[in-house]
Order: C-alpha cells, then sequence, then structure tokens
C-alpha cells in the first residue's frame, strides 16, 4: 500500500493520517478556525495573518476536493482559515474533518453572506447568528404521491440551535469596531437546504412549492433575519461535540429579500475583508484549552 491509500471506511484516513476529504493532518490545523465559503474570501483574509513560526511562510494546502487550509497566526495566536464551500454536506466535512486532527478544545467562527429577511438585516449590514439558527429542509416525502395524499408539508423548519455566547459577542464587538455599531447587528439566522428551493426562490422549471414559505417562516420565527446555507450545521455540530467545539458564524448581507437588491463586487470584498479581520481577532482573543497545537512546535 501507499502511504497516500486511505485506510478505515469508517473514518478514512491515509497513512499519514490525512482526511479524506480537506487532506490535512494532525499540526497543520490551528485550534481556532475560520470558515469562509470561498477561496478568494480565505487568500483575501490570508493577506492578515502572520507565518506559523518566524522565517516560514503561512502553511497552505488544498486538498484534491478543492477544500484549502491556510495556517497561521493573528495577533500572535495560530488561527486556520479553512475554505468550507457551500452547503449541509461541506460544512460537515470541515467540522468533523479539522476535529479529528486538532487536540484541545476548538472554536469555529464562519464567515459567510446572505439574504436579509428584514431589518435590523438590511443590504451591507452584518448580522451575528445570536441567539442561534434554524433549519429549514425540504421534504422530498412532500412530493410524492403518498405526500401529497397525506398532506405533508414540503418544507421543514428546526427548533434554534444555539450558538456561543461569548464568542457571537466578541465577534459583534470586534465588527462593530471596524464597520461602526450602526452596520452591526445579531439576530437568529435560518439555514437553509438549497439557495432555490428552501429559500422561497422560485424559478419555473421545478415544482417547489415554495410561494408561502418566507411568510410561514416569519410567521413561526418573526426574530429570524438572516438566510444561508452552512451555520445551523456547525451550531448544531458545536453542541453535539461533547463540549469540545465553542462556534459562531456572521454573515454580511448582500442579497435584499424583500427589494431584491444585490450588493455590488468591490462592496463586498471591502465587507470581507473589515468582518474577516474581526473574526480573526474574536477568535484570537477567546481562550480555549489548547495546550497542543502549531503554536508549540509540533505545527507545520
Ligand atoms: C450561496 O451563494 C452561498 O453564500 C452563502 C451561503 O451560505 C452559501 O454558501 O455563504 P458563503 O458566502 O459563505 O458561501
Ligand atoms: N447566500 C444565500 O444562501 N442566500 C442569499 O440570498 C444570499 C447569499
Amino acid at each position: 500500500p501507499r502511504k497516500t491509500d486511505i485506510r478505515d471506511a469508517n473514518f478514512p484516513m491515509d497513512a499519514e493520517g490525512r482526511t479524506y476529504h480537506l487532506g490535512t493532518k494532525r499540526g497543520e490545523v490551528a485550534n481556532r478556525i475560520l470558515s469562509v465559503g470561498s477561496e478568494k474570501r480565505a487568500l483575501v483574509l490570508a493577506e492578515y495573518l502572520q507565518p506559523p513560526a518566524p522565517g516560514r511562510g503561512l502553511f497552505m494546502l488544498e486538498s484534491s476536493r478543492g477544500f484549502l487550509t491556510i495556517t497561521g497566526r493573528y495577533l500572535g495566536t495560530p488561527v486556520s482559515i479553512v475554505v468550507t464551500h457551500m452547503g449541509l454536506a461541506n460544512a460537515d466535512f470541515v467540522v468533523r474533518e479539522n476535529r479529528a486532527v486538532v487536540d484541545g478544545e476548538m472554536a469555529f467562527i464562519r464567515l459567510g453572506t446572505c439574504g436579509a429577511l428584514r431589518p435590523p438585516a438590511r443590504l451591507g449590514s452584518f448580522i451575528v447568528a445570536d441567539p442561534g439558527a434554524i433549519l429549514i429542509r425540504r421534504d422530498p416525502d412532500a412530493f410524492s404521491p403518498e405526500g401529497e395524499a397525506c398532506g405533508l408539508p414540503p418544507y421543514r423548519f428546526s427548533r434554534p440551535i444555539p450558538s456561543d455566547p461569548l464568542l457571537s459577542q466578541a465577534l459583534q464587538q470586534e465588527a462593530a469596531r471596524r464597520l461602526g455599531a450602526e452596520n452591526v447587528c445579531s439576530g437568529l439566522n435560518a439555514t437553509a437546504d438549497s439557495f432555490y428551493s428552501s429559500q422561497g426562490r422560485r424559478t419555473d422549471w421545478f415544482d417547489d412549492r415554495n410561494e408561502a414559505l418566507l411568510g410561514e417562516l416569519l410567521q413561526a420565527y418573526p426574530q429570524a433575519i438572516t438566510l444561508e446555507m452552512e451555520t445551523a450545521m456547525l451550531l448544531d455540530l458545536a453542541r453535539c461535540s461533547r463540549g469540545s467545539i465553542r462556534a459562531a458564524a456572521g454573515v454580511i448581507a448582500l442579497a435584499d429579500r424583500q427589494s431584491n437588491d444585490f450588493l455590488a463586487a468591490d462592496r463586498i470584498e471591502e465587507l470581507e475583508r473589515l468582518t474577516g479581520q474581526a473574526c480573526l481577532a474574536a477568535l484570537a482573543r477567546t481562550q480555549l484549552q489548547d495546550s497542543w497545537g502549531p503554536h508549540n512546535g509540533s505545527g507545520p
């Protein structure tokens, strides 16, 4: 067998201990992780990192599946930026495979973009998922003859899943310092399993039965103000991590779901830079039980 061959069908890793999808191993990832949706966002924010050790470059590894991990330091503290791409399954890979190669307590912050449902979220604002997020799932059974016969609802809302209150507060404060308090708020996030159907977008090609979805969402959860695709998965896994993961998320509102306006690309990058530094600062300033890691010599 070659060292890149995968063993253990239960939790696949290669002979070096590299995970199957993210491709990283112990020592390459910090306990503090900034999860971002795109490679461009990760590379822009990597400009603010210092090398993990003097005289070295940033650690960078892109897996065959396109997950890029960048490890360096922010305010002297080791931090990894991990490209999560989009959707629930990718968020699951990022949390579980990073958890598998890091010892000690971890903190995850997601920096994403979202649709704004209602004030105080508005185009260009930054919204922290505090108190947390709910999950909206499309139920395929509702579209089957049997499901139609018994009137199954096409979409299901989970109960709220909490975010870490202290990490969320730290993120909101760091963001307010950089963006101005008037551009930062907090509220319940709604994470959907599609950008389209379960976010109430309508297209002619599919029978999605979602005309009433956003109204039903706001009736069930009047406090929901943002719509995106990963936060609830991160918060659910943190809740189920046996106390080993603290998680928070903040999103830039780039789509206004009432007016249908969309933010200009240069403004998005400007906000990514400011809010990304806020996320890195909140991670770096958070105390964790993390005596092992790249920061004490066992790293890249
Ligand atoms: C959809 O366009 C993507 O944008 C949002 C959604 O959650 C989804 O991943 O977040 P990111 O900008 O982090 O990808
Ligand atoms: N990301 C989403 O998931 N939805 C939006 O409307 C905008 C960004």
